[in-house]
């Protein structure tokens, strides 16, 4: 048996778990969670990368002290945000996340003074326009804040930044690298053209380089452990883990953020792949995630910590109750991003629209869930015209898995057949990168088929639901 450590680090929690693979079987043991939570600096809603950095190597040293035998470890986290260095490989500025508002107005700036249209952006990044996209946080600097630039020497996204914290290796990692909006789609390298209409020098980035590599060693009291740069795009290393069964198989990662997609050989960077505003994200061995982003069980999140008496299993059950498709917002509005209350931005937002609002608990979740399932069935529907790929299954992985009401409302909704599992799928694909690297496991879909093998997978089959073509063509009314 071997085992290597995967942290694996979402929007809503941090993880330290041990892999192990035993006779063609993966197994993953929780060895330490924490809370991430957004901590406001100087004004910013920052990430609290200290204390993460602390979290992990307090589970680092559990899994030491348990007497296991490490043959390396890996990180991933969520995309878009990095930090600065400076010539003597210190931090430069806060650590702003991607919720800060600081990158409103940055595309239209972007293209009044580069003089590049949104289509020329779209069709050399192939990556859907989200407000906070790497590109638009370095606009936002270099606008806001002049000053940071002046001594930067290299830019590392998260993950890279905290191996580097681990080894002091600066690496890039391709598939995070992919998020920014500042590659170039087909051949995967830094678009000069991006670069510069975001202010950005080519000398800060380092090139990216696909995952599964061994690149430096974490010392830890005298115990090393060899650092992998897995797949450490977070959603990357979840589709990694997804056993698609074939190429008409669609994925949805379930967790703070909804991830809808395909994967394929080939980038969807067209015409009609702008008008679905669909990303290429980049995937494990060169593979592409044509996906697109849904605001994802962030709402339900927010939600719950204004009503801390209840548990998911309440959430589920007043869900239930309520009245179906009542209420519908378009989830992916920008004012869900990061409101002061996630109730009142619900509310406002069908008031706004001179709609009726929900007023109970039940109402508001009810519509949280009837909203995500509809946004999940127009992804769904605009990923398949754009790549002509009919999708006739759909796989949830993820933290939302356990919430088997919206797994059964999926099914329904879609009118297409689930199957659930990996819960922490993140874990999994980068717990197989890394016995990739250590040539334990051959390639992806190996490592799919052991995944599949170590699951116990749920299905969801299709029920009717009454009047579900009017319900569709009001949600498409709406967004
Ligand atoms: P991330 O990695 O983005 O932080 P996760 O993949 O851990 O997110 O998923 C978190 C989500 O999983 C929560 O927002 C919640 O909706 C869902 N979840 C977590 N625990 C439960 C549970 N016990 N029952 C139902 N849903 C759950
Ligand atoms: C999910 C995720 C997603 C986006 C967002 C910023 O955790 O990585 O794929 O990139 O966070």
């Amino acid at each position: 048996m071997k085992s290597v450590v995967a942290v694996d680090l979402g929007a809503s929690s941090g993880r330290v778990m041990l892999g192990c693979l035993n006779e063609q079987k993966v197994t993953l043991e929780e060895y330490h969670r924490f809370k991430n939570d957004q901590v406001l600096r100087n004004g910013y809603s920052c990430w609290d990368l200290e204390l993460i950095l602390g979290e992990i190597k307090i589970g680092i040293d559990k899994v030491i002290k348990s007497g296991v035998k490490v043959c390396s470890l890996g990180i991933d986290t969520w995309g878009v945000d990095f930090v600065f260095l400076d010539a003597n490989g210190n931090e430069l500025g806060d650590y702003v996340s991607y919720r800060d508002n600081r990158t409103e107005g940055m595309l239209e700036k972007i293209m009044s003074d580069s003089g590049l249209s949104k289509e020329e952006i779209y069709f050399e990044s192939g990556i859907q326009f989200l407000s906070f996209n790497t590109i638009f946080q370095l606009k936002a600097i270099s606008e806001q804040k002049p000053q940071w630039f002046g001594d930067i020497d290299k830019l590392l996204f998260i993950p890279d930044y905290l191996n580097y914290k681990l080894s002091g290796v600066k690496h890039c990692e391709y598939t995070n690298a992919s998020t920014s909006q500042l590659l170039k789609c087909q051949d995967k390298t830094w678009s000069p053209k991006l670069l510069e209409a975001c202010g950005a020098k080519p000398a800060w980035f380092l090139t990216p380089e696909l995952p599964s590599q061994l690149i430096g060693n974490y010392d830890h009291k005298g115990t090393v452990i060899p650092v992998c740069s897995v797949a450490s795009h977070d959603t990357a290393s979840a589709v990694a883990a997804t056993p698609l069964q074939s190429k008409n198989t669609a994925f949805l990662s379930s967790g703070t953020w909804s991830l809808v997609g395909i994967e394929s050989d080939v980038a969807f960077a067209d015409e009609a792949a702008y008008e679905a505003n669909l990303t290429n994200e980049g995937g494990v061995e060169g593979r592409y995630r044509v996906l697109k982003n849904i605001m994802g069980l962030w709402l339900i999140q927010r939600f719950k910590a204004e009503n801390p008496s209840l548990e998911f299993s309440d959430i589920i059950q007043l869900a239930s109750m309520a009245e179906p498709f009542k209420f519908i917002v378009d989830p992916n509005d920008g004012s869900f991003l990061n409101p002061k209350s996630m109730t009142q931005a619900i509310r406002n937002w069908l008031i706004e629209r001179n709609m009726p609002a929900p007023e109970t608990a039940a109402e508001i979740i009810r519509c949280i869930y009837d909203s995500l399932v509809l946004a999940y069935d127009d992804a769904l529907h605009k990923i398949s015209t754009a790549s002509k790929v009919q999708i006739d299954e759909l796989r949830i992985v993820g933290g939302g898995v356990q919430d088997k009401f919206l797994n059964q409302l999926c099914a329904d909704v879609c009118q297409i057949s689930v199957s659930a599992e990996p819960q922490e799928a993140s874990a999994f694909g980068n717990v197989v990168n890394q016995f990739i690297a250590l040539g334990d496991i051959k390639n992806i879909d190996e490592a799919r088929r052991i995944i599949n093998f170590s699951s116990n997978v749920n299905y969801f089959k299709t029920s009717e639901v009454e009047g579900l073509a009017d319900i569709k063509s009001k949600y498409q009314k709406i967004i």
